[in-house]
């Protein structure tokens, strides 16, 4: 038996599952969603090992990882490296798809429009690219937001949306989701959820808390504003923005706000706490019951076809996140519990 075993269970592969995860990150930020995805299954397979991996007859066990996936473990198990890796780190075109994908809001495909143009640095970017505004603040404040905001920040945030909202209609339910709700001492942005027990009094309040928190000049720059948005019948509406906190040395942190009808409260807090990767699990669950999971509700006796839905099937009684587990025959799992 190796001497890591006594090491704690997160930390006996460690070593493989950061490899796998740069891997994983560089594939997604190349537009590779299906290699992104299996290096993601591998990685929560392992996390699950409760021993050091040493051979590759081991590997070959776990389920899920094929024979190709299985030899790359191998070879950073047995030699340490990990040799496709250390080539996409050090190719030009990766490193600038990488730089390129972390302006806010551009995907692969922006990215790889900007390299095929010509541009290679961020500058390049500034000074020639044609940006749109959503780009053009996500360059601005390039560094800022790659910086993760400590938790107690996070708090602050909180603090100040909810006296506004709270200012404009009393009573209303706001809960701060994603990684924080996730328990995580630092998160990438603010994500707050609003509702109202009443069932009504959360309509129209969006754009008068947006106008207010920029009023007082807590909202620097906005991203997305969708005051009427429709999807299968759910009605979220949703700002993201950039928020700024008084003060001396702050950062311009992404705030991101969802306002939601109270009726829909447990799926859409389940869908905003995540992690993205815990909720592509429970909706594949949901599948194999023929059921239908968004963030606005949990369907039954959904009726798929070539996997598209010819029967959407009627919404269960979802009062909360508790329910919603218990319809997919899942042991509830607190938020801290759902990184994937
Ligand atoms: N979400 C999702 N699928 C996506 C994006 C988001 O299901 N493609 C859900 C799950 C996320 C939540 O929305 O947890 C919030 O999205 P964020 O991007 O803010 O992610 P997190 O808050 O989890 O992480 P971070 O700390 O990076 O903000
Ligand atoms: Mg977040
Ligand atoms: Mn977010």
């Amino acid at each position: 038996m190796s001497s890591q075993t006594a090491k704690k269970n997160t930390e006996i592969n460690q070593d493989i599952i950061d490899k796998l995860q740069a891997m994983a990150d560089l594939y997604g930020k190349t537009n590779d969603k299906w290699r992104a995805y299996s290096y993601q299954k591998a990685i929560t397979t392992i996390r699950r090992c409760t021993k050091r991996i040493d051979s590759y007859e081991e590997i070959m066990k776990l389920p899920g990882i094929g024979e190709s996936l299985a030899k790359k473990i191998w070879e950073i198990i047995d030699t340490g490296g990990f040799e496709k890796l250390e080539d996409f780190q050090s190719s030009e075109y990766i490193t600038v798809i990488n730089l390129f994908g972390n302006v806010w809001g551009c995907g692969p495909n922006i990215a790889k429009q900007w390299y095929d143009q010509g541009f290679r640095t961020l500058d390049d970017l500034r000074t020639k690219a044609k940006l749109s505004h959503n780009q053009q603040v996500g360059l601005k404040y390039y560094d800022e937001f790659l910086e993760r905001i400590p938790r107690d920040e996070v708090t602050e945030i909180e603090a100040v949306v909810k006296e506004h909202a709270l200012a404009l209609v009393p009573g209303l339910t706001i809960q701060t989701c994603g990684s924080y709700r996730r328990g995580k001492a630092t998160c990438g942005d603010v994500d707050i959820l609003i509702t109202h027990p009443d069932g009504i009094s959360h309509q129209g309040l969006l754009i008068p808390l947006v106008d207010s928190l920029r009023k007082s000049g807590f909202l620097t720059d906005d991203l997305v504003l969708s005051d009427k948005y429709e999807e299968d019948g759910g009605s979220h509406v949703k700002y993201f923005g950039v928020c700024l906190l008084p003060g001396e040395n702050r950062k311009h942190r992404r705030l991101d706000i969802i306002v939601i009808p109270y009726s829909e409260y447990a799926c859409a807090l389940l869908y905003f706490t995540g992690s993205a990767l815990f909720n592509r699990s429970m909706r594949n669950l949901a599948h194999q019951y023929n059921m239908y999971l968004s963030q606005h509700r949990l369907n039954t006796g959904v009726i798929r076809k070539n996997n598209s839905k010819i029967n959407m099937g009627t919404p269960l009684y979802t009062p909360t996140e508790e329910s919603i587990f218990k319809y997919l025959n899942l042991p509830y799992r607190p938020p801290e519990e759902r990184d994937h």
